[in-house]
């Protein structure tokens, strides 16, 4: 069992005992127990296998160990079984639509005997819902929208769960002497926020065998297909894995096929028609005059799959170059105009976790964080930071622990204490102050005029009117002090939608105003997305990538965040913490009219240094690469 699942069965536990009408204390450890193991960077099972004292984790005392013990060892939780006895396990998915939670859904199950979402929504369909006390019509209505929401949301996986179901059955699969290679192609490559299955293609000269290991992988809940060349599971978790063995002549053309997307494909097939060429999963084939012309999908399934001649296949590289393009980055294969800009050779290079040189969204113990302002500092240090920014909350978000003003007093007292013992990194002194529902800020001017960065954003009346939502937002971005917008859009993948407002009527306020917007990097936010960023881009906003950790081992969360950028063309150019220390800081003092355009100059600036390391980089790779298919073809078609 992963980390993730046995997350979930905690999780399961803590809603049945919340439904059931248990001690809060007794929920909360449950609840507890499972952030922790969710968050864990290393698997519960190495740790078990290694036979490390599972209580030396915070929130994870002896009950939980053998809990934990019990799921690694027998993949199920005899508790939970005890519990599914008296309470229906399908009553998990109605606490957890939006408008419900654990204590309505007692009431729906105790007075209307509602156990599925299927009998909640004919109740709130035929008005019932709304007669129990504490309900109404318009909680009705938001569990009807919950429901919607909650179909539309099931069938897909975040990045980060499939990262971690894939990445140990990659590793269980690449133990298997006859693989040669194997990666996974589809969504899940281009990195997109959730992934629907996945597409995993290997090369192996003993096919039978790696499907064979495939196949008995322990957790998989369903065996869907096994052949020769094509295997699909189902995982325990929910997840669906296809697994094709190919021929190594045929490897990139499959990889470009299956990572997809479908419309970057339609448009590549488009163009090996008009220059006599067919792309197939197969390869690129030269097509006898006379046959051209016709799309692909529609006569694949009619033609002997290795007609014509075989002209690349092999590798990526060589199916661009067939068709006189040079790689594109899988994040970027969206049609959104890669084709286009690979043609012109003006691919952006896409931003790199090297290229970041700070962490501007993080918690300390001083509100909501796991751990201390000391600790968050070496984390960030040890990642290679130069800079960071502890956030921690502002006052009315009480339940985070958030700072008054004689707390963020005491808060800066403490920071002070822990600069003067460490001279790596710089600390910025900021805060997440939250948005009020008029638009004001949670703290006095003359505190807000003390922070080194303002960082703001909403966690509360998500569901105000659009209109009202965006005037509170534009608001905030008036306010003279602020730097920041956080999490703009305020969603939770799979869970939450946007709060409704006016996104570009944001963001060009935000650029009048030299505000920077925000992509968090939580794989729980992905906030704002790919093409939110790319609309931000256009009107040159600066983008703050951050982590919004609550403890040092979210900091790696980052990488989600670069991959989300990558997908929004994003390059170091657009990102404000790639900037040094002292850029930042000028960026920082500039005054607001100057803003825009002293990030206008920065950009510039940026682009050169960049432009001459790109060189330097091309200089060294080409020392050091081999002739292969791919530079043949490039040499051939010219290159860009
Ligand atoms: P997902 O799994 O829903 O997150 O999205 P993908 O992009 O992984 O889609 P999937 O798993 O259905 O198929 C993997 C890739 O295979 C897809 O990105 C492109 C390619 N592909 C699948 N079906 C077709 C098709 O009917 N025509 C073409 N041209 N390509 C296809
Ligand atoms: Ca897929
Ligand atoms: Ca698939
Ligand atoms: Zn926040």
């Amino acid at each position: 069992m992963e980390n993730v699942e046995i997350a979930r069965t905690l999780e399961d536990v803590a809603d049945l005992l919340e439904i059931q009408g248990s001690n809060p204390f007794r929920v909360r450890a449950y609840r507890n127990a499972a952030r922790t193991v969710e968050e864990h960077p290393v698997p519960m099972r190495k740790l078990v296998e290694e036979g490390a004292d599972l209580t030396e984790l915070s929130g994870i005392g002896e009950d939980m160990s053998k809990y934990i013990h019990q799921l690694v060892d027998t993949g199920s939780l005899e508790l939970l079984d005890q519990l599914t006895e008296d309470v229906p396990d399908s009553l998990i998915e109605i606490g957890r639509l939006p408008g419900v939670g654990p204590k309505k859904t007692q009431k729906l199950w105790k007075e209307l005997g509602i156990e599925t979402v299927d009998q909640l929504e004919e109740a709130a369909k035929a008005g019932k819902v709304r007669e129990l006390e504490g309900f109404g019509a318009k909680s009705e209505e938001k569990i009807l929208r919950g429901i919607e929401a909650y179909r539309r949301h099931q069938a897909r996986f975040k990045i980060s769960e499939a990262d971690q179901h894939v990445l140990p059955l990659l590793e269980w699969l690449r133990e298997d002497d006859s693989v040669e290679r194997i990666e996974v192609a589809g969504s899940y490559r281009r990195r997109k926020e959730t992934v629907g299955d996945i597409d995993l293609l290997a090369i192996a000269e003993e096919g039978g065998s790696l499907m064979k290991r495939f196949t008995s992988y322990d957790r998989i809940e369903e065996v869907l297909a096994s052949g020769d060349t094509k295997g699909s599971v189902r995982l325990a978790s929910g997840l669906q894995v296809d697994l094709r063995i190919l021929t190594a002549k045929s490897y990139g053309a499959a990889l470009v096929y299956f990572t997809g997307s479908k419309e970057h494909n339609v448009r590549l097939r488009q163009r090996a028609i008009d220059r006599g060429l067919r792309i197939s999963e197969y390869g690129v084939f030269k097509v006898e005059k006379g046959k051209r012309g016709k799309d692909e999908d529609e006569e694949a399934k009619e033609r002997d799959p290795w007609e014509g001649e075989l002209v690349a296949g092999a590798t990526e590289e060589g199916v661009y170059a067939a068709v006189g393009l040079p790689w594109i980055p899988p994040e970027l294969r969206e049609d959104r105009g890669e084709i286009q800009a690979a043609e012109t050779g003006d691919l952006p290079e896409l931003i790199t976790i090297e290229d970041l040189r700070g962490d501007l969204q993080m918690h300390s113990t001083w509100s909501d964080g796991r751990e201390s302002i000391e600790a968050m500092l070496e984390g960030c240090a040890e990642r290679g930071y130069e800079y960071f920014a502890l956030t921690d909350h502002s006052q009315s978000l009480a339940m985070t622990g958030g700072m008054d003003e004689k707390k963020l007093r005491r808060q800066w007292k403490e920071m002070d204490e822990v600069v003067a013992k460490h001279d790596e990194i710089h600390l910025f002194r900021s805060m997440e102050i939250d948005i009020l529902a008029d638009g004001t800020l949670d703290l006095s001017d003359e505190m807000l005029e003390k922070l080194d960065i303002v960082l703001v954003s909403i966690h509360s009346r998500f569901n105000l009117p659009a209109d009202e939502q965006t005037d509170r937002l534009l608001s905030a971005l008036d306010h003279p002090e602020v730097d920041i917008l956080a999490h703009p859009t305020g969603r939770l993948i799979n869970e939450r939608d946007p709060y409704e407002f006016d996104l570009d009527a944001v963001l060009e306020r935000a650029a009048e105003r030299g505000v920077a917007v925000e992509l968090n990097a939580h794989p729980d936010r992905l906030d704002l997305k790919d093409t939110h960023l790319l609309k931000a881009k256009a009107l040159g906003l600066p983008i703050v990538i951050d982590t919004d950790s609550h403890r040092t081992q979210d900091l790696d969360l980052v990488r989600y965040g670069i991959d989300q950028a990558r997908r929004a063309w994003l390059t170091r150019e657009d990102v404000l913490n790639t900037r040094s220390l002292g850029d930042l800081q000028a960026w920082l003092d500039a005054p607001r009219e100057e803003r825009a355009k002293h990030w206008r100059e920065l950009s510039k600036g940026a682009r050169k240094k960049k432009s001459r390391g790109a060189a330097a980089a091309k200089r060294a790779k080409k020392k050091s690469s081999t002739a292969n298919e791919a530079d043949a073809k490039a040499k051939k078609s010219g290159g860009p």
